[in-house]
């Protein structure tokens, strides 16, 4: 990679007073959750539209729970990376600082973020099917599959937004805003394809922001950045703070 983008980003970085930062499962490689669309991709071995659809969990609650299950342990086992942990101490550094993230596997939150928008929901959240409260669940494994509402006995869904759900518009209300009003939008570990999230970064170039991007592979997002740092985030992020 060219020596020169590292001090580049960090100089953008450092003049910046309002950064938004919008992550996907990239970025949580490292720390050993495997994302959607790479190599070892979780949806090379599932179609998306199997597992994660409000019509695939209508068909089969117990198979979609299963995999949820499964994440649900493989997660458990993972810890936030040196990327993660960047992210939470530039927080405390920039003045106006806000984490979108895709990503429902909490790693952010672990790491010590608290500024987060998790637009796709949280993997340790199960909601009532009927009822629609939203409980805190962190059973590794699941007591019962598929679980079921303490209060009314109706299955739980995972807290989690599936393909073709709307997402929480008050949550996708702010992460616009967001984009719309940073002077520097970071784009970290997203193959930039899934909607809304994917518009994020073109909301905040077509405001006028710098938009900086880190992942090994180009993504359509590449053309419209003003820096693409080609790696692995844990390694690229600790780098820029180094410049910071
Ligand atoms: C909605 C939950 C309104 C499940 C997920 C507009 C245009 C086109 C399509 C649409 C559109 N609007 C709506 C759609 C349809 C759909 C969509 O976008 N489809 C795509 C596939 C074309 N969107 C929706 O359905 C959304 N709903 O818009 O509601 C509506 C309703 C009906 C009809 C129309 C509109 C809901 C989207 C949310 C779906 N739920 N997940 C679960 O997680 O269990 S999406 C899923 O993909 C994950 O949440 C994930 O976060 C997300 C994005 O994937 P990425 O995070 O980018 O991960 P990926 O593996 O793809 O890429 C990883 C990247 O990291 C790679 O680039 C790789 O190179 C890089 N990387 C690897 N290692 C590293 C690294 N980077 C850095 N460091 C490393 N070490």
């Amino acid at each position: 990679m060219d020596g020169e983008l590292i001090p580049k980003a960090a100089d953008i970085l450092r003049k910046a007073k309002r950064v938004a930062v919008l992550t996907g499962a990239g970025i949580s490689a490292e720390s050993g959750v495997p994302t959607f669309r790479g190599k070892d991709g979780l949806w090379r071995q599932f179609r998306a539209e199997d597992l994660a659809s409000p019509e695939a969990f209508a068909r089969d609650p117990k198979l979609v729970w299963e995999w949820y299950d499964w994440r649900r342990g493989l997660i458990a086992g993972c810890a936030p990376n040196p990327g993660h942990n960047t992210l939470a101490k530039w927080e405390k550094v920039i003045p106006d600082f806000i984490l979108i993230t895709q990503n429902v596997d909490g790693l952010h939150p672990l790491a010590g973020t608290t500024n987060l928008l998790e637009l796709h929901g949280n993997i340790w959240k199960v909601r009532c099917a009927n009822e629609g409260t939203v409980l805190d669940n962190r059973d590794v494994p699941l007591r019962e599959i598929p679980p079921r509402c303490p209060d009314c006995g109706a299955l739980l869904r995972p807290h989690i937004v599936w393909f073709g759900e709307m997402l929480d518009q008050a949550v996708v209300g702010r992460a616009v805003a967001a984009s719309a009003t940073c002077e520097v939008m970071l784009v970290v570990g997203t193959s930039a394809i899934v909607h809304p999230a994917a518009s994020l970064p073109l909301y905040a170039a077509e405001a006028g922001a710098a938009i900086i991007e880190i992942n090994p592979y180009p993504t359509p997002l590449t053309p419209h950045a003003d820096v693409s740092l080609r790696g692995p985030a844990g390694e690229i992020l600790p780098l820029i703070d180094r410049e910071f």
